[in-house]
């Protein structure tokens, strides 16, 4: 059986994945892209019935290689809804309510070299011409492009590519929502680490027309992930939250398909270990994170 409290190679969540597809009847798994090196970006889409209608929460998780904590949780996640509907009430409901599509590891070229070569690499590993390589995916999306906190230096870990979605794992995420246009309710990027849950804007400090609902219920989420263990959690919009940046996800999922509950996470810790976030700590991580994200999805339930 998958050991989820350790972390695992691209192949070893492929092969996840896969086989959860083939023996849980909830579960299918799908290809979304296919990077620079050739890799398959893997989705698992958990769902009750193969012609679903139902609203959609998608789940990005390992846009950036190094956030180990992110994939790790992704698939916590994905194995308690496929495995638990029907005999845990919550997960039950969640499922009856919304599909959820979860791409564990949506840069899995990066992910790949922090496994062999760099444990620190961020951006993805297409060549910039010079010495340098790598796009940072979350700052390729079309929300602000080029904007603040983005670099047009192919050597920096912002650098924003040549082009919105001129990366694969961007315009892989793109074309996997817009297949799902008008049912995306939730759009959720899981990164590390800082302990943060935020709303847009990264691309501009001025607030969305939605913060005040985006507030509410990322505050609703918050106290439910620290109930489990007391962990704190900052939270609000982007630019003010952590930093202005532009390019980014959850801007283009608000801005370009009006999903109001798009959220960008940063899981634990706050710095101590930081990315190197130890084995021990992915089971209390990935409880209170899928803690906060039920109750971000039973508000969602009840509001529409
Ligand atoms: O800089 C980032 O991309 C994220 N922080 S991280 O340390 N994980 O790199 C923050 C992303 C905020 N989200 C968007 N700008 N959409
Ligand atoms: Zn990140």
């Amino acid at each position: 059986a998958f050991d989820f409290e350790n972390y695992h190679t691209y192949t070893e969540i492929e092969a996840f994945v896969n086989e959860l597809a083939a023996t849980n009847a909830l579960v299918s798994s799908s290809v979304i892209g296919t990077t620079y090196e050739g890799r398959g970006i893997i989705m698992a889409t958990v769902s009750t019935g193969s012609s679903s209608t139902k609203p959609v929460m998608y789940f990005e998780c390992a846009m950036h290689a190094r956030e180990w904590i992110a994939p790790a949780t992704c698939l916590y996640i994905m194995n308690e809804m496929a495995t638990k509907y029907g005999t845990d009430a919550e997960i039950t409901a969640m499922l009856d309510y919304a599909d959820w599509l979860i791409t564990p590891v949506s840069n899995p070229d990066g992910y790949d070299y922090t496994w062999t070569t760099d444990r620190l690499w961020r951006k993805n590993r297409v060549p910039n011409g010079g010495i340098c390589y790598g796009t940072d995916p979350n700052r390729n999306f079309d929300a602000g492009f080029a904007g603040p906190g983005a670099s047009d230096n192919g050597c920096s870990d912002t650098y924003h590519g040549p082009f919105a979605f001129s990366t694969e794992e961007a315009s892989a995420m793109r074309d996997a929502i817009l297949a799902n246009s008008g049912r995306v309710v939730a759009a959720i990027s899981i990164h590390s680490y800082s302990q943060l849950w935020m709303s847009p804007y990264g691309y501009q400090s001025v607030l969305p027309a939605d913060y005040a609902e985006m507030y509410r219920v990322m505050t609703i989420s918050v106290n439910a992930l620290t109930a489990t263990y007391g962990t704190q959690f900052q939270y609000g919009n982007i630019a003010d939250t952590i930093y202005p940046a532009s390019g980014g996800s959850v801007d283009w999922t608000y801005d370009a398909e009006n999903v109001v509950y798009s959220y960008a996470l940063e899981l634990r810790d706050t710095g101590l270990y930081g990315f190197e976030l130890p084995p021990r700590l992915i089971l209390p991580t990935a409880t209170e994170t899928f803690n906060g994200l039920k109750a971000m999805a039973q508000e969602i339930a009840a509001k529409l």
